[in-house]
């Protein structure tokens, strides 16, 4: 008897336990999903900012190389599908250059899946790449799309859709024209094909053998053949005298790493770029746009020809981990945290910027074309950063770190509205702005829903300053990604044309 009245209280108790523990877990998710709603209308007030008056003109953006069509299939699917049973190990320091068969696609998918990093790849094996498309081409429809491809045309879109007068530099098939809308100015040929590229997507927690993605990314593979060759750029070139842009912006010279075994056609393809962006007023604002560059010949040569005469620049957190390495050290650096502190990517950055403007005070007077870079933005999965040099032409540094960061929820949630609900909270609501120590704190929230901050930064032996504005936005993360392909290239064009 006493025992079962025990048992009763023990019971008692543990419901109450049970139904304490479920309202605290409700009130915490009720104060997250809070957080949520007051940062996106902190976003939202601060985007709304950006509208242009009708009586404004139309700004003027300019964009260069190249097009093609992306064939975008589930990795997971696919692989498990054609390579079944045939799961590598992952060596820890091991991807590859070029994919040249099977094996090689494997592990390097492996590499970069297990990482969540995104990868550009070149599979220069013809017989086989063909055979890996048959493959898609047969999987599940509701599996594979086809989209338009290539970041030109992709910014070249989106700088349309934010109102921008646009002209393009690339050659396109009939099939692929007709995808562009017709307001878009091409500077190009009609091309009988269009090279493809084959998308590996995958989500968050999609498993593959032993691995397991920790984010949702994507793996791209091509052999193209016409985008090496850049074969738009002296046509672009002629338009450009008569078009005058605001801005322009070159793109999609990752496509050269397929030149590495002709060094002379690609750098004189490159003195054609060069020669482009120098030939351009004081009024047009250059933009170069990073992407995942592998070889460090390749990062030598835009070192050489493009970045010394570029006033922005757009990345990822695995470029710019990159691009920093190959501007200190001399050398490149593959996959890398898939989600960097803020402290240690504006360190990078600061990095970053602190070569180029010593690069442009070492060669000024040799080279009086060179110009100073004026802007980097940074987007990462969980956080947009953009730096401006002050007194440089970009404007609303702020707003457009929001449109930046706000493009990103819905391009890859693929919806214009945002629910609450349907964002991870990945961002705690203060962060370092330095991982040096004593660094000061900046806070993201309710009052604040994008920090920014002046700051000097110091560089050459005799310690010059120079002072920039920096803005960091948080990416409402999307839960369930839909797409990843091209988030980057609607997040950079978006900021930009806030800018101008
Ligand atoms: C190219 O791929 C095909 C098909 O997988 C293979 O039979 C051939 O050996 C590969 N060629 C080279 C040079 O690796
Ligand atoms: C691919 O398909 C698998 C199962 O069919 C699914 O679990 C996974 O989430 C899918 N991934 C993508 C990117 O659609
Ligand atoms: C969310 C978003 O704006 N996505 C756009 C990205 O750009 C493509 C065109 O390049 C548009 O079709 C998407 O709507």
């Amino acid at each position: 008897m006493r025992a079962l009245r025990y048992m009763g209280w023990l019971t008692t108790c543990s419901v109450f336990t049970a139904f304490v523990s479920i309202i605290w877990q409700a009130w915490l998710s009720l104060q997250a999903l809070n957080k949520t709603t007051v940062l996106l209308a902190g976003l939202l007030a601060i985007e709304s900012s950006l509208k242009r008056s009708v009586l404004e003109p139309a700004p003027r953006v300019a964009i260069g190389y190249g097009a093609c069509t992306d064939l975008q299939i589930n990795a997971t699917d696919f692989l498990g599908t054609y390579f079944r049973e045939r799961v590598p190990q992952v060596r820890p320091d091991y991807a590859f250059e070029h994919v040249n068969n099977e094996d090689e696609l494997l592990q390097s998918f492996a590499y970069y899946f297990q990482n969540g990093a995104a990868a550009e790849r070149i599979m220069p094996n013809t017989t086989l790449f063909k055979q890996l498309l048959d493959y898609a081409k047969v999987m599940n429809k509701e599996h594979i799309h086809w989209y338009m491809g290539g970041n030109a045309p992709l910014m070249a879109v989106r700088f349309f859709m934010e109102g921008a007068d646009v002209l393009l530099g690339a050659h396109m098939s009939k099939k692929l024209r007709p995808l562009l809308p017709k307001e878009i100015r091409l500077a190009g040929d009609e091309i009988p094909d269009d090279d493809i590229h084959l998308i590996l997507e995958y989500k968050a927690g999609d498993g593959w053998g032993p691995y397991v993605a920790p984010r949702a990314n994507r793996y791209i593979l091509h052999n193209d053949r016409n985008n090496p060759h850049l074969s738009s750029v002296e046509q672009l070139t002629d338009a450009l005298k008569v078009y005058q842009p605001q801005l322009l912006v070159i793109s999609g010279l990752q496509m050269m790493d397929m030149f590495k075994f002709m060094p002379g056609v690609r750098e004189a393809r490159l003195r054609q770029v060069r020669a482009q962006l120098i030939q351009q007023t004081r009024n047009t604002l250059h933009h170069f746009e990073m992407a995942s560059y592998v070889e460090l010949k390749l990062l030598e040569q835009l070192r050489e020809y493009v970045l010394p005469y570029v006033d922005s620049l757009g990345m990822n957190e695995q470029e710019l981990a990159n691009l920093q390495q190959v501007l200190e050290h001399g050398r490149t650096m593959l996959a890398t945290d898939w989600n960097p502190r803020i402290a240690n990517t504006l360190d990078q950055i600061r990095q970053v910027f602190i070569s180029l403007v010593e690069d442009f005070y070492r060669n000024r007077k040799a080279d009086p074309q060179r110009r100073l870079v004026s802007r980097i933005h940074v987007h990462t999965l969980a956080y947009q950063v953009i730096l401006r040099v002050m007194d440089s032409k970009w404007k609303n540094t702020r707003a457009a770190a929001a449109k930046a960061a706000l493009t990103a929820h819905r391009y890859v949630c693929k919806s214009q509205f945002i629910n609450p609900e349907s964002v991870l909270k990945i961002l705690d609501d203060s962060f370092a702005t330095s991982a040096q120590k004593h660094a000061p704190r900046m806070r993201m929230g309710a009052a604040n829903a994008v920090p920014c901050w002046k700051e000097y930064i110091q560089y050459g032996e005799d310690l010059q300053r120079i002072e920039v504005e920096i803005c960091v936005a948080p990416v409402l993360v999307c839960r369930v990604a839909k797409k990843t392909a091209g988030a980057g290239d609607n997040i950079s064009a978006s900021g930009l044309v806030a800018q101008l």
